[in-house]
């Protein structure tokens, strides 16, 4: 893993970058889709680290890619594919409310589900 400069990091074939600005979920997936990226999907230990240390630089947490908002309690990525990694913190998800449909990584790493429309760190990965 090779640190490429203060609001990056690359692991393996991906970059994460951080626009250093808070966005709700959906404005923060077009920020990312217009650079040409998407919304951080960790499938890793070594990925979700990765992200982990860019936002510990940035002082937030960051939305992730995926969403149960299709099938509550399912969460998958954009394109649809079943979680191939988690790292939820304890007792989560727990749809809180009842309308927590997205996900937030804690900047201890653990990840919560949080509605979509509060604002955290917009994160992309290239
Ligand atoms: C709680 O502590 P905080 O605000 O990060 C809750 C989450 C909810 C969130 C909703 C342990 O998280 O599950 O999503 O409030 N955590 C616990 O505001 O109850
Ligand atoms: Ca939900
Ligand atoms: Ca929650």
């Amino acid at each position: 893993k090779m640190e490429l400069f203060l609001h990056g990091q690359s692991v393996g074939q991906k970059v994460f970058k951080t626009a250093r600005f808070v966005k709700p979920f959906q404005e923060a997936q077009q920020v990312c889709a217009q650079a040409g990226g998407q919304l951080p999907s960790p499938r890793s230990a070594a990925e979700n680290e990765a992200i982990q240390l860019v936002e510990f630089e940035n002082k937030g947490a960051a939305f992730l890619s995926m969403t149960d908002s299709q099938t509550e309690g399912k969460f998958i990525y954009p394109g649809g594919e079943s979680l191939v990694y988690s790292n939820w913190a304890s007792g989560e998800p727990n749809s809180y409310g009842g309308n927590e449909d997205c996900v937030e990584m804690y900047t201890n790493g653990k990840w919560n589900d949080r509605p979509c429309e509060v604002k955290r760190l917009v994160i992309c990965e290239f």
